[in-house]
């Protein structure tokens, strides 16, 4: 290989990594939950340093169940909080603390400690629908 191509391909394994960093680490991880036979979308947050996963993907207009297992003692995961549905829940420490709630709104809603230091996100998408990418057509619409 000529030195170009060497640079070439040092440059295409830099951007290989920098994107698996960016979408396996710096975004967090995602998960969409497992609905229960009852029709409960149930989703295992573990609590330790952060929320684990942080990003939670549920549909509008069914119940959601959250599990979260507090794994520490530290202070600042003592409460879980999402502001949207009132939810202000006390977790005790190494015990599984159940949250329920139904979004009957499409959107995104964040969930916190009490301190607003650890962060998460719950995904509320529409009924009946699969998760799909953001369109690249977006912009190109005709306007009402
Ligand atoms: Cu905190």
């Amino acid at each position: 290989m000529t030195s170009a191509q060497i640079a070439v391909t040092a440059l295409g394994a830099v951007a290989i990594v920098w994107v698996l960093w960016y979408f396996l680490y710096s975004r967090g991880n995602a998960v969409a939950s497992t609905p229960t036979a009852g029709g409960v979308q149930e989703v295992r947050v573990t609590v330790k340093g952060g929320y684990t996963p942080d990003t939670i993907v549920v549909r509008a207009g069914q119940p959601v169940r959250l599990q979260f297992y507090r794994d520490e003692t530290a202070d600042c995961s003592e409460r879980v909080v999402f502001e949207e549905f009132g939810i202000d829940q006390q977790l005790p420490p190494f015990q599984t603390t159940t949250v329920e709630f139904t979004p009957e709104k499409p959107g995104e809603y964040p969930f916190r400690c009490g301190m607003s230091m650890l962060k998460g996100l719950l995904v509320v998408e529409p009924a009946g629908e699969r998760r799909a990418a953001p369109s690249p057509h977006k912009f190109h619409g005709v306007a009402a």
